[in-house]
């Protein structure tokens, strides 16, 4: 097994991450498990500066292969808002609240259509790093649905199945996420030997 630090603090994420990658012989560590309990400032324009920021600073501080993801949802009628800063939306960051706050500021709009994006930056001592982008486009829903996934999870109406990205299992979320999607795309690359662990 390979070990590749998860540069992340978000435990759903990482479960996300480590679901997809363990069985091409990636051991994910968490930050917890290389004892690192800081956190990453995410001053970045960009999901790639995020992703990139979060990744070299910790394959550079442990001297190992560190991967981020940067993510977040798009929503095509608040343009300025969510985005690189989705956690942030509500003042507290809960996941409940940004969903509260979501659902009050579209109440009169018809257009809601958004997308999740998911920025991947793998990055290895010595600078060599790869990046990678998934995207699922879908609705904001009037009302909650489903108990799985987290953050705007239970508003998100995926276009190609209808269901609440809330209602799917990790693993079928993982079929068909943004970030499953960009998983898929480094996942191909091993395959293909253009990313490499030597
Ligand atoms: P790290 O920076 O430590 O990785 P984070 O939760 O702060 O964790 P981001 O800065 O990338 O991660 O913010 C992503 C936010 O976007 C996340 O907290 C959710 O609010 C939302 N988001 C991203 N991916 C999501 C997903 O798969 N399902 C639901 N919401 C998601």
């Amino acid at each position: 097994m390979i070990d590749v630090i998860i540069a992340t603090n978000n435990k759903d994420k990482l479960c996300e991450i480590s679901g997809l990658l363990k069985p091409y012989g990636i051991n994910c560590l968490s930050l917890g498990d290389i004892g690192f309990a800081d956190e990453i400032e995410e001053d970045g324009d960009t999901f790639f500066d995020n992703a990139y920021k979060k990744a070299s600073f910790i394959s550079k501080k442990y001297n190992l292969p560190a991967l981020g993801d940067d993510s977040g949802l798009v929503v095509d009628s608040l343009p300025n808002e969510l985005g690189v800063r989705s956690k942030r939306f509500s003042p507290s960051a809960i996941d409940k609240e940004n969903n509260d706050l979501l659902l009050i500021k579209l109440e009169h709009e018809i257009n809601r259509q958004a997308h999740f994006i998911s920025q991947i930056v793998l990055y290895f001592p010595g600078g060599r790093f790869f990046a990678y982008q998934g995207r699922i486009d879908g609705e904001i829903a009037r009302d909650f649905r489903g108990n799985n996934g987290f953050g705007y999870d239970p508003l998100f109406i995926i276009n190609e199945n209808g269901k609440r990205m809330a209602e799917l299992t990790r693993d079928e979320k993982n079929m068909i996420s943004h970030r499953g999607r960009a998983l898929a795309k480094l996942i191909e690359d091993i395959d293909n030997e253009i990313v490499t662990f030597q």
